[in-house]
C-alpha cells in the first residue's frame, strides 16, 4: 500500500473516532477559556481531540512533524520532510455558541506541497477529502469541479473582521460586486460552500496554517487560486490574509482591488 492510501485510510478512521469522541462528550459541560481575546476561544474537546490525533500520528508516523492550533505538534520553522497539519475544532466560538458549524481538518504535505487534505463537517456528517492528482470527494463519492465563475455571477464569503473594521473596506467594495455575502464563521465550512460551488469566493483577514491546508490541496485540486491579499503564494508557517477564489473572480479581486 502507497503511503498516501495508508496514510488516507487512518485519518478516516481517526476523524471517525473524534466524531465519537465529540458525540460522547455532548452530555458533558464544556470547560471554555479565552486565549488571545474574548472572541478567540480553546475548549477542553479542542485540547483533547489535537492531543489524541497528535499522539496517533506520532506512533504511526514518527518520523513526520505535526503543526497543531493547540500547542500539542511541534514548533516549525520549515516545511522540509512530512508536515501534517491539525485543526482539531475549526470554528470554536461556532462550537461554543451554537453547538454546530464546526469542522475537524486534517492535512498532509511533503516538502511544502499538500499531497491529502480532510474537512469533516461534524453536524451533517459530511467527510470531505481530496488528494493531489486524484480528485475531491464527499463522503468517498467523487466531486466535479464547479463552475469557473466570475465576481458578480455568484456569492462572496468573508469574516467578520472584514465585514466590521474599516482597514478592510476595500474589499467591502468588492464584495458589493458579487451577487451578495455569506458567511459561516468556519474556514473549513467555507471551503466546503467553494467546493460546491456555493460561493465564488472567500476572503479572510486572518487564517492560521491549520485553517487553510487541507482546504488549498482540494480547492487546487479544482482550479481555485489562494492566495494572500497581496496575490502571493500563502505561508504555511504565520497566518495569512487570504483569498480563495474561482480562477476568473480572482483577478477582479487581486488585480482590480
Ligand atoms: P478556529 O475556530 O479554529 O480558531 C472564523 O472566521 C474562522 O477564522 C475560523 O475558521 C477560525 O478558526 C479562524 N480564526 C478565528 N480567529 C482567528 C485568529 N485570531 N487567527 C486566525 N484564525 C482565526
Ligand atoms: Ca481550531
Amino acid at each position: 500500500m502507497s503511503e498516501i492510501n495508508k496514510r488516507d485510510q487512518l485519518i478516516k478512521q481517526w476523524i471517525k473516532e473524534t466524531a465519537e469522541m465529540i458525540e460522547d462528550a455532548k452530555e458533558e459541560s464544556l470547560k471554555v477559556e479565552e486565549k488571545s481575546a474574548r472572541n478567540d476561544l480553546v475548549t477542553n474537546m479542542d485540547k483533547q481531540i489535537e492531543e489524541a490525533l497528535t499522539n496517533k500520528i506520532r506512533s504511526n508516523f514518527p518520523e513526520d512533524r505535526i503543526c497543531g492550533e493547540e500547542g500539542f505538534g511541534d514548533n516549525l520553522e520549515d516545511l522540509n520532510g512530512t508536515v501534517w497539519f491539525i485543526d482539531p475544532i475549526d470554528g470554536t466560538l461556532n462550537f461554543v455558541l451554537q453547538q454546530e458549524n464546526f469542522a475537524v481538518m486534517i492535512a498532509v504535505y511533503e516538502e511544502g506541497k499538500g499531497v491529502q487534505g480532510y474537512i469533516y463537517d461534524v453536524t451533517s456528517k459530511k467527510l470531505y477529502h481530496g488528494i493531489k492528482g486524484q480528485g475531491v470527494f464527499c463522503n468517498d463519492k467523487p466531486l466535479s469541479a464547479p463552475e469557473n465563475k466570475g465576481l458578480s455571477e455568484g456569492l462572496m464569503a468573508t469574516n467578520s473582521q472584514l465585514m466590521t473594521q474599516d482597514a478592510f473596506s476595500e474589499y467591502r467594495v468588492i464584495a458589493g460586486k458579487s451577487m451578495g455575502v455569506r458567511m459561516l464563521g468556519s474556514a473549513g465550512l467555507e471551503v466546503i460552500e467553494l467546493i460546491k460551488g456555493n460561493v465564488i469566493a472567500y476572503v479572510a483577514t486572518k487564517l492560521s496554517p491549520w485553517d487553510i491546508a487541507p482546504g488549498k490541496i482540494m480547492l487546487e485540486e479544482f482550479g481555485y487560486k489562494i492566495s494572500n491579499f497581496s496575490g502571493e503564494p500563502v505561508n504555511l508557517l504565520k497566518t495569512n490574509q487570504t483569498i480563495f477564489s474561482t480562477a476568473r473572480a480572482f483577478d477582479e479581486i487581486v488585480t482590480n482591488k
